[in-house]
């Protein structure tokens, strides 16, 4: 079978195009994902990103659409959501939970403790680039292909005789978006080009953006305008968006806002955009001189210089990382029909192909310096975004980062430890005016703006533990790194996180445990005394309430949270008495418990499910991400946490079937979380791997949170040492994943053949004890030395390493 495809391999840093087969075999099916037509909606198109810019591309002929973000282009401006005055309430609303009131809770706290405006800005698209190509009604030979060896996406067809080829790709190194068009014949392409900017859809009535088309000079377009007005907050943002033409051959004409290319023998166009934002204070810059600077740094650069920088740049992160997974000849078919047929035919290669896009959709919208990964990254064409495409922490952006850090993608994580720290700035004020409160609380939405408030109404805004687990999530940056200059800045976040608990926990009614109150088991309603869908006359809506004290996904954050803290305190010689009153209250905090039905319950009540099924795993939450349930530290929860998975059972979004991956993977079920991988493939992923949430709405989340649930099924190290194959599907028999990081600072090379590991090869980058299960006797040797080691009950290995060393396991 000769797939005809030619793919931008890379010889010794040059672009080599060679014609690949499956006999040839060096198409590497866990790289680079292919089609044989092009993207007829937007969730099909191949992106591209630098963590700032981002685009997307539908590989169409006669027509091609590149559509364009940039990461800071959202509605409104600096705006706040904090509301006077909701402290006075709380008591009231503590008081009517614990006496079984919920809706009247439920109803005092929509009216006085949410935050104003109710809900948050929406990212928006930035712009569209249209190329107008003439008699490409039919062609042959197509095909269009993303390579995530390199980030670049390309497509090749042929009409009328010629073969057409468009590149696309992002760059970091030169902030600037390239597109390469060529062809195999000379003066062979001639085309119209349109920058098009993105107007407000009718129903959001609140919009008063302009933007503006037009021609530059002789050789570019541009796009300027300024971001919508939204919910009563002013449009602050003003941004530009340019294209520079740089043609080999031909003649090139701008009249009104399109540019003519007219029998060029290639062409290259450089987008470059940019907003005024500084940050969420501050809008001040000036776009326009950004967007000059940018054109002016890449002047005279060819196209193969900036691609070799990009490349390059790229490279640096996706090359740390390589996984192997067995190939199937269904692995050469074209990605969507590999997807397609996930259920019928083997193809474990492409969980590797999974795995890779979501370090690929990471590397691409989330660099230092920008904005963290939104809920589509930094992908979206709609002005009006499902969940206004911004940052939901109920469960959704935690997702987007659980692979960073065994992923080898450590300085990604950034854009997230600023995001919170910003947090804190609106949460502290919420903690003081929403809670009367110290420290700071943030609840489950924010934006670029960083509001913290309760949002959406009380079902979804009484989720008070946002913060804590973000929180929670940058602190595993210090487990997988041991960097205690990052734990030093980290602390005031940490410190202030544990504050507002400490002065918000209540003990419930029986005088025995503390527990949050207000609170809720994210979007889920129980069914018990009290709990009904209800009418609201103010709105004259039919709504649920989740309304509740305790939720155990608060308490399990909670006990995270603290015992960090506390270790953090200790660690830092910071804070002893404050940490002593922490160690006393984490000693009080509800502990899990099982419910009469058998599973853990969802909250300290032992209350009922409206919804069995529910996508939410929240009371999950401490077997994964968290790590206060665990298989050998908790046996007597585990049985518990397995009736709770069997009811919600194996569908749902995409981002939960991701989440229960990697549940099942810490219960141990390879064979389980591979079935819900297949499950996910087949009815919640588009055809580039970009994850469903529902029907319709692409999220990025499980993208992500699928490449952290295969990294649990080779490698866990939550327990206190690395343990190697825990949850191997049979499908998996064979592989390697080098690179790969666990905690205690250790990166791994690891190889196994019939399911057992044959070799590993640990890099110590901290320095510390290494406690590691590969399932076996091994020896251990560090340059040709044999390094001795302790064989512990569990049959695993402790020897101490040297920063910097390598140590080599070999099977005994
Ligand atoms: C959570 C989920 C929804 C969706 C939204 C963005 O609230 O319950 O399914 O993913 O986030």
């Amino acid at each position: 079978m000769n797939l005809g495809i030619v793919c931008p391999l890379f010889v010794n840093g040059q672009q080599a195009d060679i014609p690949e087969t499956i006999e040839t075999s060096s198409f590497n099916p866990a790289t680079l994902m292919w089609y044989e037509s092009p993207a007829s909606i937007w969730e099909e198109a191949l992106p591209v990103g630098n963590g700032r810019l981002g685009a997307m591309v539908f590989g169409k002929y006669g027509e091609e659409r590149i559509q364009l973000n940039e990461d800071t282009y959202y509605s409104g401006g600096p705006y706040s959501s904090v509301v006077e005055g909701g402290a006075e309430y709380l008591p009231e609303i503590q008081k009517l939970i614990f006496e079984g009131q919920p809706i009247k809770a439920h109803k005092m706290f929509g009216r006085h403790m949410m935050g104003y405006p109710v809900e948050q800005m929406k990212y928006q698209s930035l712009a569209n680039l249209h190329l107008f190509f003439e008699n490409q009604e039919e062609v042959t030979d197509y095909k269009r292909w993303l390579d995530l060896e390199s980030g670049v996406t390309a497509v090749t067809y042929t009409a009328n005789g010629v073969t057409f080829r468009r590149e696309v790709f992002s760059s970091a190194p030169d902030q600037v978006i390239v597109v390469q068009l060529t062809a195999d014949k000379p003066g062979s392409l001639s085309f119209r080009a349109q920058l098009r900017g993105c107007r407000n859809q009718a129903h959001s009535n609140y919009a008063t953006d302009y933007f503006r088309m037009d021609g530059v000079g002789q050789d570019g377009l541009a796009v300027t305008g300024k971001s919508a007005d939204y919910l009563g907050v002013e449009g602050a943002l003003r941004y530009e968006a340019r294209l520079k033409a740089v043609p080999e051959g031909g003649t090139m004409k701008v009249a009104d806002d399109y540019l003519t290319i007219n029998k060029a023998d290639a062409v290259t166009f450089i987008i470059a955009a940019a907003t005024n934002f500084v940050n969420y204070k501050d809008v001040s810059a000036d776009q326009t001189l950004r967007v000059d600077n940018y054109l002016e740094q890449v002047k005279g650069k060819s196209y193969a210089e900036m691609l070799k920088a990009s490349v390059k740049d790229y490279q640096q992160y996706f090359k740390r990382v390589s996984l192997d997974l067995p190939l199937t000849k269904t692995s050469y078919l074209p990605t969507d029909q590999r997807i397609a047929g996930i259920l019928d035919n083997p193809d474990p290669s492409l969980a590797s192909l999974a795995y890779n896009f979501g370090r690929y959709a990471l590397i691409g919208s989330s660099r230092p310096g920008t904005q963290p990964a939104n809920l589509q990254g930094i992908w979206n064409d709609n002005m009006n975004p499902n969940w206004d495409s911004k940052y939901t922490t109920n469960i959704n952006i935690e997702m987007n980062y659980w692979h960073a850090e065994s992923g080898n993608l450590s300085e990604l994580v950034e854009p997230l430890t600023t995001m919170v720290k910003e947090l804190t700035d609106q949460g502290a004020q919420v903690a003081e005016k929403h809670y009367g409160a110290d420290g700071w609380v943030f609840h489950q939405n924010t934006d670029l703006w960083r509001v913290a408030a309760p949002m959406d109404g009380p079902t979804w805004g009484t989720f008070t533990v946002g913060g804590a687990w973000l929180t929670n999530q940058l602190y595993e940056h210090y487990l997988f790194t041991q960097d205690t200059e990052y734990l030093q800045e980290l602390y005031p976040v940490m410190k202030g996180a544990v504050q507002f608990f400490m002065d918000f926990l209540i003990e419930d009614p029986d005088g025995k445990y503390l527990v949050t109150n207000p609170s809720t088991s994210p979007e889920n309603p129980p069914k018990g005394p009290g709990y009904e869908y209800f009418f609201d006359e103010v709105t004259g809506n039919y709504y649920f309430t989740s309304i509740c004290y305790g939720a155990s996904i608060d308490i399990q954050i909670l006990t995270d949270l603290f015992g960090y803290y506390i270790e953090t305190a200790s660690l830092l010689e910071e804070d002893k008495d404050f940490s002593i009153k922490v160690t006393e209250a984490r000693s009080r905090l509800a502990p899990p418990q099982i419910g009469k039905d058998g599973t853990l319950q969802e909250w300290t009540e032992d209350l009922a499910q409206m919804e069995p099924n529910h996508r939410h795993n929240s009371h999950m939450y401490g077997l994964y991400p968290g790590n206060v349930i665990s298989v050998k530290r908790t046996p007597q929860y585990i049985d518990g946490c397995k009736a709770v998975l069997n009811l919600r059972g194996d569908g749902a979004s995409g981002w939960s079937r991701a989440w229960k991956m990697s549940l099942w993977a810490r219960l141990y079920d390879g064979n389980r979380a591979n079935k819900i991988f297949k499950g996910y493939l087949k009815e919640q992923s588009y055809p580039q791997l970009f994850a469903l949430c529902g029907r319709k709405a692409l999220q990025i989340d499980g993208t992500m949170g699928v490449a952290a649930g295969i990294t649990e099924m080779i490698l866990q190290s939550h327990e206190g040492s690395i343990d190697l194959l825990p949850a191997l599907p049979d499908e998996w028999s064979e592989g390697h994943f080098d690179g790969v990081c666990a905690r205690g600072g250790f990166e791994l090379d690891m190889k196994w053949e019939n399911s057992s590991i044959t070799e590993v090869e640990v890099l110590s980058k901290a320095g510390k004890t290494c406690r590691i299960d590969a399932g076996g006797k091994y020896k251990v040797t560090t340059e040709g030395k044999k390094v001795s080691a302790k064989t512990n009950k569990d049959g695993s290995l402790t020897f101490n390493t040297t920063k910097g060393g390598v140590y080599t396991l070999k099977r005994k």
